[in-house]
């Protein structure tokens, strides 16, 4: 009798695995194997290893094992993403250094990666938070700012009130600070920006590569995210006023049945164009607006609020006189932060005109009812009316037409629109990548020359770390105050640092070679390796870290350093693991601990759970799946591996047909299924095969069988994807050295897959008329063509049949 101990099994192979490395990639030129590159997103130190990242990481392990076995070098490398906020608050609270803190849990976490035995390549691991890493997010810097990427600009930013620094437009989600869920507002400041911008045509253009590797959902958020629009600049006086102001429409074909005209209430244009008499109502209006996030003022099923400003615009087509207003539901930044109001076809600027008693001009005649009347808007295509020279004519044609006739008159123009904002890059925090320039009164801003990086961090801790508005760096004079480097005059460095978004958008370029010196990554390595095969992460960085990668990547793709554009070319996001329906948290005290669990069912059975709870994409609730089971399965597939009698190496040709047929059709779906990221269905089939194994051990040719050897081999393989501890146990006790890893993915033989016949019986008026040998998965109109073929039934029809009923694959019936 073998007992099932996965403690004991742990304690005796991790030790073997870190002296065996078997999962080091190779460098040397001449292994012909080729290469794969797999990479699970890297983790924050925040503490131990959390539920999350056992699904994760034992998805992932799953592709990455399969590789290995499959005979390919695959790269799958760790590290840490260790630069942030947690570490700079627990700093705070212990008066201690950032670093503490940061490298204790980095130490914890690795532990428990090891425990947890993923197939990760451990000489390359690196850490964000360490001078030789951030060293070269310094140097990119320099690069960018060297080609007008990085830039320095003044404007509303928003502030994170709780967390004393300026937030990304990508890390205010719902209004709210991504972090710590603060409600963020907006502030005037002068911050670094990366000009993301510039490759918004390239970021949507380049999507087409990524199109069935990618989930379809992340690639619409980012296709809405940058959010690109075609449309028409149109330019309107404003009575008494020199300036026209400019309009950004997507729908200039509409321009005649503008009535009335809105600002943004908080851009500086309100005030500027504003009568004198309404400066006052303006003003209080703006207190108002100052208060709202930009989701409650776009939401569309808010109240419409406004000011009208005294003043008229003058319509560049038809010369109508409208009033202009102010309105929040108009955004200061984006277009021109003015538009041309046409409520007959846009919701928000009827909800307005109703609420106004502004007039509504149908001029596009779309067959829906009068919007006027409804108070719902016609956005639709249709024929124009009212509208000039335009009457007659189908939306696609009236906008060509105008915008000729607005260019023709230099009112206007044809133009292109996005949502994406440039990418604002610094923080008001300590514990991130110094910004390394230096500014000089005399010389301006001035990068550190790339051979005086990196620009370590001062000495700062405890309280002297403490969110106050301004860098903690600032507090640090000796740091700050340096001389220039162009004219050695006094100056200052720049104190804040980089949002560490910035770490992660090239460190799987670093993981080739983290100690490299020449560079931010040995190009070379990287032709060889990249890009990234296969990558797996949550689905939260969609239009963050997903986005900053794939930019980063263009720009280093345009410096010559990369030969790749995309990044990453399959991307899955596994679900999250909740419970009891919900996600876990402190406050629902419904959290589950992943060392808890791994103490108590072991590390196989917490990583079978994971991996076997359902597609990879879905939640798994911790409250539905059974670890418990898991571990019944897993004593059950180690008795089945331990039972083995006959001796390693006999042809198994020899043994029981009907069990090599399983091992080899299992093999054959498992391989498929774990191709296709159904790692839950290939369990299921792993499971199957277990079972059919101790039937031929108990009830069928018995343990000495080459057969059930055979069984019992190919179990050991499939298994170590998923439970790689009692697999190697299993293929030890098979006699087989020195590890696991090491066996190769058999190939099912294909003379195995053939599918067994069935009989099938065919009857002609009711009578048994013969019998055919068919294929299980043969289809009716196969059979039914077999079965008019046959000489016997042939003999029974004198012409052709009057009926022919197929139920295959066992029945046609002929009616004559
Ligand atoms: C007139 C019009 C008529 C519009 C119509 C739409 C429908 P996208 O597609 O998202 O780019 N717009 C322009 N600037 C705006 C701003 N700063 N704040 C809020 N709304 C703004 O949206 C472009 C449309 O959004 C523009 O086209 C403009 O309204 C509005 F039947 O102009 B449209
Ligand atoms: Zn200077």
């Amino acid at each position: 009798e073998q007992v099932y101990d996965p403690q004991a099994l742990q304690a005796k192979w991790q030790p073997r695995w870190e002296e065996l490395k078997p999962y080091a990639a190779s460098e040397d030129p001449a292994d012909p194997r080729p290469r794969k590159y797999m990479l699970d997103m890297f983790p924050y130190p925040s503490g131990d290893l959390h539920m999350g990242h056992g699904e994760v990481f034992a998805i992932a392990d799953v592709v990455a094992r399969y590789w290995f076995q499959k005979g390919y070098n695959v790269l799958h490398p760790i590290g840490w993403d260790s630069f942030g906020l947690p570490a700079e608050n627990a700093a705070i609270k212990r008066n201690a250094h950032p670093a503490e803190w940061t490298y204790a849990n980095i130490e914890t976490q690795a532990n428990s990666f090891k425990r947890y035995g993923i197939s990760f390549d451990w000489t390359r691991r690196l850490h964000t938070s360490d001078p030789e890493y951030f060293r070269w997010n310094q140097w990119l810097f320099n690069r960018f700012f060297e080609r007008g990427l990085a830039y320095r600009k003044g404007g509303l930013v928003n502030w994170c009130p709780n967390d004393q620094t300026v937030l990304a437009n990508e890390q205010v989600v719902q209004g709210k600070c991504e972090r710590c869920g603060a409600v963020v507002v907006r502030r005037e400041l002068t911050q670094w920006y990366f000009k993301i911008t510039d490759y918004a045509d390239r970021l949507l253009d380049d999507m087409a590569q990524l199109e069935g590797g990618w989930p379809e959902r992340v690639l619409t958020m980012q296709r809405n995210w940058i959010g690109r629009s075609t449309g028409a600049d149109v330019r309107f006086q404003i009575e008494g006023r020199e300036e026209p102001v400019t309009v950004y429409t997507t729908r200039p074909d509409t321009l005649f049945g503008a009535t009335f005209f809105v600002v943004a209430a908080d851009a500086p244009l309100a005030a500027e164009i504003c009568a004198p008499e309404e400066l006052g109502a303006l003003e209080a209006y703006r207190a108002e607006v100052a208060k709202l996030t930009d989701i409650e003022r776009l939401a569309t099923d808010k109240e419409k609020t406004g000011v009208f400003l005294g003043v008229h615009a003058i319509n560049p087509v038809n010369g109508e006189r409208i009033p202009v207003w102010a309105a929040d539901y108009v955004l200061a930044d984006y277009g021109h932060g003015a538009i041309m109001a046409v409520p007959a076809h846009d919701q928000r600027d009827l909800d307005f005109a109703r609420k106004f008693e502004l007039p509504v001009r149908v001029v596009v005649h779309t067959g829906m009812a009068d919007p006027g009347e409804t108070g719902i808007a016609t956005p639709g295509e249709g024929t124009l009316v009212n509208s000039g020279p335009l009457d007659g004519l189908a939306k696609a044609e009236a906008i060509a037409r105008i915008i000729e006739v607005l260019e023709g008159h230099g009112t206007g123009r044809a133009t292109v629109n996005y949502r994406l904002r440039d990418w604002l890059l610094s923080r008001q925090r300590f514990w991130g990548t110094p910004i390394p320039i230096i500014h000089c009164p005399d010389c301006g801003e001035v990068p550190v020359p790339d051979e005086q990086l990196p620009v370590t961090l001062p000495d700062l801790r405890g309280e002297a770390l403490a969110p106050r508005g301004v860098s903690p760096l600032a507090s640090a004079t000796d740091w700050v105050n340096v001389p220039c480097p162009k004219c050695a005059g006094p100056a200052k460095r720049d104190t804040d640092t980089m949002d560490t978004f910035v770490d992660s958008s090239w460190y799987f370029l670093r993981y080739v070679d983290p100690t490299y010196e020449d560079g931010p990554f040995d190009v070379e390595r990287v032709r060889k390796w990249g890009p990234i095969d296969q990558y797996v992460g949550g689905v939260e960085h969609a239009v963050l870290h997903l986005l900053y990668s794939r930019f980063f990547t263009k720009v280093l793709h345009d410096m010559g350093m990369v030969d790749f554009v995309e990044p990453f070319l399959r991307l899955l996001n596994q679900g999250q693991v909740i419970n009891e329906g919900k996600a876990m948290s402190k406050n629902l005290g419904n959290g589950v601990d992943l060392g808890q669990q791994i103490d108590a069912y072991g590390v196989d059975a917490v990583r079978l759970t994971m991996v076997f709870a359902g597609p990879p994409e879905d939640d798994i609730d911790w409250a539905d799946v059974s670890p418990f089971a898991s571990q019944k399965f897993l004593a059950r597939a180690f008795r089945v591996m331990t039972e083995v009698s006959s001796a390693p190496g006999v042809d198994p040709a020899t043994g029981d047909l009907a069990l090599r047929k399983v091992t080899h059709r299992t093999l054959d779906e498992v391989t498929r299924l774990v191709e296709s990221n159904r790692f839950n269905v290939a369990v299921a089939r792993m499971m199957e095969l277990t079972s059919a194994t101790r039937k031929a051990i108990d009830s069928g040719p018995g343990a000495a069988d080459p057969a059930v050897r055979e069984a019992a081999e190919t179990l050991a393989i499939m298994l170590s994807l998923v439970a790689p501890y009692v697999a190697e146990e299993g293929w030890e006790r098979l006699g087989h050295q020195p590890s696991v890893a090491l066996a190769g993915w058999p190939a099912a033989d294909p003379a195995l897959l053939v599918l067994d016949s069935v009989t099938c019986v065919v009857q002609v008026a009711g009578k048994v008329r013969d019998r055919l040998e068919v294929s299980p998965d043969i289809s009716d109109a196969d059979l039914e063509v077999l079965a008019l073929e046959s000489d016997k039934v042939r003999s029974y029809l004198s012409g052709a049949p009057r009926k022919v009923i197929v139920r295959a694959p066992k029945l046609v019936n002929i009616v004559p």
